[in-house]
């Protein structure tokens, strides 16, 4: 009843609010199902030691463009996804992006590689689903 509630759901205003300014377009709620329906591009915000959000969806079969913002971090923080081999990384203040198409669906975690990051929390989950 406290302190948990508020805070995520900031962040996932934040995190549409990122998708808007990279022109995603049509990411005008802040409910996590609006990730699933929006196109093309996702958002994910690194700072010490997590991801806003954590959670994120992208439909199988269609190009998405995951973008790692680490412009609030204060170190290097990168976005591993063995399933599908793919790493991006960014340093402080930087943000990067690297489109990929996710062919299988399925529940694939993602967590940064840096030494000790994955430990203190840098953890988060990718849900392909049928397109
Ligand atoms: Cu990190």
């Amino acid at each position: 009843m406290i302190a948990n509630n508020p805070r995520p759901r900031l962040a996932v205003v934040f995190a549409a609010a990122s998708l808007t300014l990279f022109g995603a377009a049509r990411a005008q709620t802040a409910a996590p199902a609006a990730n699933a329906a929006a196109p093309g591009e996702i958002t994910i915000i690194a700072t010490e030691f997590k991801y806003t959000p954590a959670k994120v969806w992208a439909a199988a079969g269609r190009p998405v463009t995951l973008v790692l913002d680490n412009s609030r971090a204060e170190t290097e923080h990168g976005i591993v996804i063995p399933a599908f081999e793919l790493r991006l990384v960014a340093k402080p203040g930087e943000v990067t992006r690297a489109t990929a198409v996710f062919d299988k669906p399925g529940e694939y975690e993602f967590s940064c590689d840096l030494p000790g990051h994955r430990e203190a929390g840098m953890t988060g989950k990718l849900i392909v689903t049928r397109s």
